[in-house]
């Protein structure tokens, strides 16, 4: 028997659908960040990569790459005005005939000089009016370029006690995201994503979830939670926020990556596995409720092969998602209804515990992929091509030499 074989009978004996499991793992969606693939990495040294992205037609084409790799990564998000192009009609015409399609907009609000004291919360007027032009215009790009979700990240706080007026910050933020979801195309999402600390350290406006949920409450329906797994303080329990979020409809997406103190941006799922699966549990056990969820990865990848951590950072999150689709969840509602207190905790490492790789190996195979993609990118030329090709380009750092 093979050890396929052999789980898909364990499983079938648990009463998992293995089936329907495969049609699950078939058709996630990771979108992977465009910046991800262009030198780009820490405050200090950021070392270059030879072959790393330098346009975003290369950072498109390095994208569609991972996809044809893991078939799970068909679109990539866009950072504004890192990804400009004067033709976005042309841009989204040749993303599709790479085969990705452009998904999240991110606005930079962080870059300018204008933003030395924040951007929608600034206490000068004309960066305000910048940053809400800003956003308008990233509005303008996701018609242009069929995308549905507007990301909003703000580096807005302050540094000091008695900087600047909090309260009069917090109407500031109210009033610049109202302005910018009228614009929002119909249809589509504006996802707000909070982070406790940095580049403002006494107090940041938006810094938690439930100051991002207030403010999308405030909205409306379009206006969605965003979760970067890298935004916590330690020992913050994302999956809870994940379930409450869920259950109040208003969880919008992730930014994936891992962290080991503050906002690392490390390969997803490498420091982090088992609080990646139980975030995946929290979405798998919510149905319906998560059917919008938008998964985004959002990595800097300073020391790593771009490529190569882009495809682990999918793959990560495939592992995660396999282990959670095979929870016994009635079991799991059993012991919890009867305050079975570790016997629901083991169902969930029993699922965490097992190995996955033989049904990932199985569905990538249905799928006409190769079972095993990092051997096939290591026995593939692309890296190689394009390192030819693109040569080592200058990159930067935070800091003058
Ligand atoms: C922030 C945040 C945002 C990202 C910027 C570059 O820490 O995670 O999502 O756009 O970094
Ligand atoms: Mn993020
Ligand atoms: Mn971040």
């Amino acid at each position: 028997m093979s050890t396929y074989e052999q789980l898909v009978e364990d499983l079938m004996r648990k009463g998992i659908d293995v089936d329907a499991v495969k049609e699950k793992l078939k058709a996630q969606h990771i979108e992977t960040p465009s910046w991800g693939y262009g030198n780009s990495g820490t405050r200090f040294k950021t070392f270059a990569w030879r072959g790393a992205a330098n346009t975003v037609h290369e950072k498109l084409a390095d994208a569609a790459y991972i996809h044809s790799l893991t078939g799970i990564a068909p679109s990539v998000a866009l950072h504004i005005p890192w990804d400009k192009t004067d033709d976005w009609p042309a841009l989204k015409q040749y993303a599709g005939e790479k085969g990705v399609s452009i998904g999240a907009i991110n606005p930079n609000l962080f870059q300018e000089d204008a933003y030395k004291l924040g951007s929608i919360c600034s206490p000068d007027a004309a960066a305000r009016e910048d940053a809400v032009a800003h956003m308008v215009e990233c509005c303008e790009i996701m018609e242009k370029t069929g995308s549905d979700i507007l990301s909003v990240w703000l580096a807005d706080g302050t540094n000091y006690a008695g900087q600047d007026d909090i309260r009069k910050r917090k109407h500031y933020l109210e009033a610049g995201l109202r302005e910018t979801y009228k614009h929002l195309p119909s249809g589509s999402r504006m996802l707000v994503e909070y982070k406790f600390f940095e580049p403002a350290f006494y107090h940041t406006d938006l810094c938690d979830w439930g100051t991002a949920y207030a403010m999308c409450l405030k909205l409306g329906p379009q206006a969605e939670v965003l979760v970067d797994t890298g935004h916590h303080a330690q020992g913050t329990n994302i999956a809870y926020i994940v379930a409450f979020l869920l259950d109040e409809g208003r969880l919008g997406g992730f930014h994936f990556n891992a962290r080991k103190y503050a906002d690392d941006d490390l390969i997803v799922g490498t420091e982090n596995p088992f609080e990646l699966f139980t975030i995946f549990t929290e979405l798998v056990s919510a149905g319906e409720l998560a059917d919008n969820v938008a998964y985004m990865i959002d990595q800097s990848h300073n020391i790593e092969p771009k490529l190569e951590a882009m495809l682990q950072s999918v793959l990560n999150c495939q592992v995660a998602y396999a282990k959670a689709l095979i929870v016994d969840y009635k079991s799991l509602h059993e012991a919890q209804n009867g305050g079975n207190v570790l016997g629901a905790h083991r169902v969930l490492t029993d699922a965490y515990e097992t190995d996955v790789r033989p049904l990932l190996a199985k569905v990538r195979e249905e799928m006409g992929l190769n079972p095993d993609p990092i051997a096939a990118y290591k026995a593939d030329d692309y890296a190689q091509k394009i390192a030819e090709e693109r040569g080592t380009a200058a990159a930067g750092g935070g800091y003058p030499t």
